[in-house]
């Protein structure tokens, strides 16, 4: 079978790259070897959304296939046996039910795949009981399905967690994620505008997640990154809510968060729109309130700082504090008390991306700034999410050219 004719088998950066991330890890598992294992065919959830690859092995490989291994050994060893991928056979039944496929006898699969060495996975058994013999510590992810069997099979071998390691990598970006991260936010734009057009014609939540899937898709969206939110109203004060079967009430907030997945990266983009198409006093004072704090806060994103709440003087804190002088709650409470969640997370392969949660922001990373104050009673949830790139000296907002002032908001939900 000729490479050419397989596009979707591998990721969508140049082998290069992920050689580079494979030769990075090794640096991080010193004398031990790494084992993972690809997403497998028929895992629950591919009847309904079809086969993505898992993906810290579509970050470490590039191949995106079912079915797949890779095992990592340091780089000190001087034959080919550092860097291997493992295919199934592409076998008749396999190609009746899945079409054309890769194996390891394809011609040029190596060099197509950037791996020292592809192999069938009849070898793997004994490949792996060659490199364990020889290493004392194995890396895997822990909550595997090969993790337990390595423990059963290695009873004298420490089995260690990968997620560490891998988190490290996939926190800083190339950039060639950055561009599929831009890319994904473009399309993320483009259905949140739609949206907010469909918002002021439709009668019920689903109606608006139709239009927005429908532009997601055309503009070559593989899937949503998370279950769409548009919520309205009081609905928009379940932080998660995505059943979106309520009727929009008139003159209501709706909370749109929404995420397009693209060549596997994530947008994670949050509006907040008057069904009617204009704020009431009451929503332009939280509004305004909430959209202060946004840029205040992500004015703040800068290499050093620190994002989570279990840091003091965080980024989350600092929203906390910024939300704590404003006596705009029910009963005159201060905002930060209609404030449950945190200011945001990791954003890339996916929505709630791999992280260390002990490291500060350096450059190359991509996070969400999304503050967000819910008044049940009143009915009102209004949150603003953008996605940020830490640049050297600062921070760079992604989603720029989404609008987010009111007076931009109410003018294209005229058009
Ligand atoms: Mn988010």
């Amino acid at each position: 079978m000729p490479i050419e004719d397989l596009p979707s088998a591998r990721g969508p950066f140049a082998p290069s790259e992920y050689a580079a991330r494979r030769a990075r890890v090794r640096q991080g598992i010193g004398d031990g070897c790494l084992v993972l294992e690809g997403g497998a065919e028929g895992e629950r959830g591919d009847l309904r959304g079809g086969f993505f690859q898992d993906p810290c092995f579509a970050w470490l490989s590039g191949w995106l296939e079912p079915g797949a291994r890779l095992l990592l050994a340091p780089p000190a060893e001087a034959d080919s046996e550092g860097d291997l991928l493992f295919l199934p056979d592409a076998d008749q039944t396999r190609r009746l039910w899945t079409g054309p496929a890769w194996d390891a006898s394809t011609q040029g699969a190596a060099a197509s795949t950037g791996f020292g060495d592809v192999r069938r996975m009849a070898h793997w058994e004994e490949t792996l009981r060659r490199l364990a013999g020889r290493y004392e510590r194995i890396y895997c992810l822990p909550s595997s399905d090969m993790a337990a069997r390595l423990r059963q099979a290695f009873p004298f071998r420490e089995i260690l967690s990968a997620e560490l390691l891998l988190a490290n990598g996939r926190m800083y970006k190339s950039e060639a994620e950055i561009q599929a991260i831009r890319d994904a936010i473009a399309i993320t734009a483009a259905g949140q505008q739609r949206a907010w057009r469909s918002l002021q014609k439709s009668q019920f939540e689903y109606e608006v997640a139709a239009d927005l899937t429908h532009e997601f898709l055309r503009r070559g969206a593989e899937r949503h990154a998370f279950a769409p939110i548009v919520a309205s109203g009081a609905n928009a004060c379940a932080l998660h809510y995505s059943r979106n079967r309520a009727a929009l009430a008139a003159d209501a907030l709706t909370i749109v968060d929404i995420g397009a997945e693209r060549a596997g990266y994530c947008g994670d983009l949050t509006r907040t729109i008057p069904v009617g198409g204009v704020f009431s006093v009451r929503q332009s004072d939280l509004y305004q309130a909430v959209l202060e704090v946004q840029k205040r806060v992500i004015a703040a994103v800068r290499p050093g700082a620190y994002l989570g709440r279990q840091i003091p003087d965080s980024i989350h804190h600092l929203a906390v504090a910024l939300l704590d002088s404003l006596p705009l709650g029910e009963g005159g409470k201060p905002l930060s008390a209609h404030f449950p969640h945190g200011i945001g997370h990791h954003l890339g392969m996916e929505v709630h991306d791999a992280h260390d949660p002990a490291c500060a922001l350096q450059p190359g990373m991509v996070v969400t700034i999304e503050p967000g104050v819910y008044l049940p009673r009143e009915g009102i949830g209004i949150r603003i999410e953008d996605n940020v790139l830490v640049t050297l000296d600062g921070c760079e907002v992604l989603s720029a050219a989404l609008p987010k002032e009111m007076q931009e908001i109410e003018e294209a939900c005229r058009l």
